[in-house]
């Protein structure tokens, strides 16, 4: 079961329209709608609510000064991290000034959406505007301030240095120094962001919310409303793509529509339209990088160092996470003796960054990947050569890469094979035999090119995440856990593991996530954990389910467990398979109480033997029922890599740019399902099609988003995305978890700006060093190299 391609069970419920997502629940609710600042940056004077008061239907207004006790306080930091030194988050609502289009001035609650919207629209605002602060440069130079107690913008610092890089780069036959650049981008999931709150006749407040971590939601959400976890349920409906944008815990609107429930007493529902998902969640990338790195002659890298600086908006509210994950995959495949970078986190007037698909890591694959193109064409080296000259060899795996990660720990790649998945590359994309088809493609007057482009991605992030297992005496087993589903097919998986580990079929496993009624603890989906951490748990409860299961068998078979086995879903004596009890009746024996009605688990129990032995009817410590909760917490990261190759060509004449091949080899560790992970392998390429080629955030100088809809903000259709991305697995099992695997979510889309930079760069014959890459953009660069 582990490792088929077993096709998605929710898909039938999903595209038969069965789905449940947030705008499909309360339609008893009332609607809130926010007044959002129209400024990048404004003093907050006055709010005047004076006309909306007669508008029928209204219920409430509320701004800052409404907000009780910790509501009104700054949103906590909900990662904290050492080289933040200038830690800035926003309140719920504005409180005196906004330092982003889009930050929420006022909650409107009404009876419905249009009234909320309408009511909103007559309440009067007072702003005087300040000088913003757009763009990295803007920041840099630090002329204006986004926070008047932080004079330089710095929101902090990451420094990491290992090796003697000074010395290494003095000593070095070759430097080249590289200026990069990538803009902001944003997930923009189909479905935005929404919360339904509202307060049971028992007083408990349950939230409904498109988030991927439910507890931490409800434990940031509950300390700031003053309530105990105890008192609050979060529940996740069905999610239509999260991609980390709906990771951070907790967002304004999930503290306010719960607020305005607990104050109203009745329920309150946001959802939120595609403009505010534009102007008012997150975005990331935005990253301006400089790159100077010393090699030899064979194309070996002897030392480098990278300086970084990363424009993360207006609040640090996330910490420093997306600049860190930035740092440490500074280093790629590779073994570089010496190496320094400095990622220093500006703020700017724009909407905060928060970590989107790759989270950071994108943007490192792109500084690491144009370094080694680089190398290889100031020596007239193959590029493919140039990696493998500078390849961690598998013998020295576990390696430990000198950096720290997010945990203050220095990295280590726990296992892999980096040459073989150059070699596998190779051979899918056909790399040697490439000049012989770029000829010919001239000959036709076309112009193609191939690049390519390699990453080591950390993934299976802690602390913990746990599963409630539980076999009903009907056969069925529930499965609950605290990560969300996106889009991963989480329900099929999980019931993979399941079903692998307890011998049952697949059909008979249900499999609920992210309501924290399921499970009382638990951490979410994000940074490719799910398999590792979720999956691991799950299969440590099902290996609870099977000693208990085989006890009880034991009992009832008067037979030795060590001699059992659980075969397709029968537990039975090795060698004597005519001895054997079904699980759903091991699962029924397990239960005194069922004594009085079923006769089988009567039967089969030790009921009557423990009678006669004067025993107690459940052995001692025993609980009744097959069930059992496990938890797995990593002891770090588990590392998954891979390598991407494109083949582009660029027309001549209009610079249109289109993806003639894409081919993918990646290793996941043991792979649990293929069709899944192909699956979010493409997901992954799409997006990173997309940020290479179309999507950016277009802020005019005043920090105005001049691309706040789908008719402007481009994201690739399926005619833009390669229809056949090939995809070749390897598998390098994790000695980290008891499935051996690593993550897969984010991997599509991490190598794939650099990738397709490489290609485009190899087509044209001159350097890319910013992306996205539009056909205008492109066509104005042979515009500067034909000038020279
Ligand atoms: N898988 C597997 N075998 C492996 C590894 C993974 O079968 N060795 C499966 C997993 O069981 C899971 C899927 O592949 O069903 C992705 O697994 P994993 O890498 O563990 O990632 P998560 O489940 O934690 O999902 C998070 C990841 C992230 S960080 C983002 S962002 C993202 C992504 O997944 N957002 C998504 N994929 C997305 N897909 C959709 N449709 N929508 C999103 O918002």
């Amino acid at each position: 079961m582990l490792g088929s391609a077993v096709t998605r069970v929710e898909d039938r419920r999903l595209v038969t329209g069965q789905g449940r997502f947030l705008d499909d629940l309360g339609a008893d609710a009332l609607a809130a709608a926010f007044v959002r600042s129209p400024h990048a940056h404004a003093l907050v004077l006055d709010v005047d609510a004076s006309d909306s008061v007669d508008v029928e239907g209204l219920v409430a207004v509320y701004t800052w000064e409404d907000l009780p006790g910790r509501a009104a306080q700054p949103i906590p930091v909900s990662l904290p991290h050492p080289g933040l030194i200038a830690p800035r988050t926003g309140y719920a609502l504005a409180n005196g000034e906004v330092n982003h289009l889009g930050e929420p001035v006022v909650m409107v609650v009404a009876r419905d959406r249009y009234i909320a919207e309408d009511a909103a629209e007559r309440i009067r605002v007072t702003y005087e505007p300040l000088a913003p602060v757009v763009g990295i440069e803007a920041a840099r130079h630090a002329e204006t301030r986004v926070h008047d107690d932080v004079p330089d913008n710095v929101a902090g610092v990451i420094r990491q240095e290992c090796g003697d890089v000074d010395a290494a780069l003095a000593a070095a036959p070759h430097v080249l120094d590289l200026n990069l650049d990538i803009e902001r981008s944003m997930a923009a999931p189909l479905e935005g962001r929404g919360v339904l709150a509202r307060v049971g006749e028992d007083g408990r407040l349950v939230i409904h919310t498109s988030t991927q971590v439910p507890h931490a939601v409800r434990a940031v959400v509950a300390h700031l409303l003053g309530l105990a976890d105890a008192d609050v349920d979060v529940v996740t409906p069905d999610i239509g793509g999260a991609f980390g944008l709906k990771g951070v815990r907790p967002w304004p609107e999930e503290i306010l529509v719960p607020l305005a429930a607990r104050l109203l007493r009745q329920p309150v529902k946001w959802v939120e339209d595609r403009r505010e998902n534009f102007i008012a969640s997150a975005q990331e990338r935005a990253q301006r990088q400089h790159v100077r790195v010393g090699f030899d002659d064979t194309g070996r890298v002897l030392g480098y160092d990278i300086d970084i600086c990363h424009d993360i908006g207006a609040y640090s509210q996330y910490g420093l996470v997306v600049s860190q994950n930035t740092s440490s995959h500074l280093l790629g495949p590779y073994a570089v003796p010496a190496k320094r970078a400095t990622v220093t986190a500006l703020y700017t007037n724009l909407v905060m960054v928060a970590p989107y698909r790759g989270a950071g890591r994108p943007e490192a694959v792109f500084a690491v990947e144009r370094m080694m193109d680089r190398v290889a064409d100031h020596l007239g080296m193959d590029r493919a050569a140039v990696r493998e000259v500078n390849l961690i060899p598998t013998d020295q795996l576990p390696y430990g890469h000198g950096f720290r990660g997010q945990d203050g720990r220095e990295v280590v790649y726990d296992s892999g094979d980096y040459a073989g998945a150059l070699k596998a590359l190779k051979d899918l994309v056909d790399w040697d035999d490439f000049e012989g088809l770029r000829a010919a493609a001239r000959r036709e007057g076309r112009t193609v090119g191939i690049g390519l482009a390699a990453y080591v991605e950390n993934t299976g992030l802690g602390p913990y995440e746990g599963a409630r297992v539980h076999l009903a005496p009907n056969g069925r087993v529930s499965v609950a856990t605290g990560i969300t589903s996106q889009g991963q097919g989480h329900e099929t998986v999980l019931a993979q593991v399941v079903a692998s580990e307890l011998g049952v079929a697949l059909g008979d496993v249900d499999v609920t996530t992210g309501d924290t009624r399921g499970i009382r603890y638990g951490v979410g989906t994000y940074a490719s954990r799910g398999a590792v951490v979720a999956g691991s748990a799950v299969a440590r409860a099902a290996r609870k389910i099977k000693e208990r299961a085989l006890q009880l068998a034991a009992d009832a078979l008067e037979a030795d467990p060590d001699d059992l086995e659980l075969v397709d879903g029968v537990v039975r004596v090795k060698g004597t398979p005519s001895v054997a009890l079904p699980l759903r009746t091991v699962a029924a024996l397990s239960n005194p109480l069922r004594y009085s009605f079923d006769e089988e688990a009567r039967n089969a129990s030790r009921f009557a033997r423990a009678l006669a032995e004067d025993q107690p009817p459940l052995a001692d410590e025993a609980a009744p029922g097959l069930e059992s909760l496990a938890f797995h917490s990593p002891v770090r990261s588990t590392f998954a890599n891979g390598i991407h190759a494109v083949v582009v060509e660029t027309d001549p004449r209009t610079a249109e740019i289109r993806i003639l091949r894409y081919c993918v080899v990646h290793d996941c560790g043991r792979v649990i399902n293929p069709l899944i992970v192909e699956g979010q392998i493409h997901g992954g390429v799409a997006q990173g099609v997309g940020g290479s080629l179309y999507e950016r955030m277009a802020y005019d100088q005043d920090g105005q988003l001049l691309n706040a809809s789908f008719m402007d903000f481009l994201m690739p259709y399926a005619t833009e995305v390669p229809p056949h991305i090939e995809i070749d697995h390897l598998e390098s099992p994790s000695p980290l978890n008891p499935l051996g695997v690593k993550g897969a979510g984010e991997a599509g889309v991490i190598p794939a700006a650099a990738a397709i930079a490489s290609a485009i760069e190899d087509a044209e014959g001159f350097r890319i060093e910013a992306m996205p890459l539009s056909p205008d953009g492109l066509f104005r660069l042979r515009q500067l190299f034909a000038a020279g």
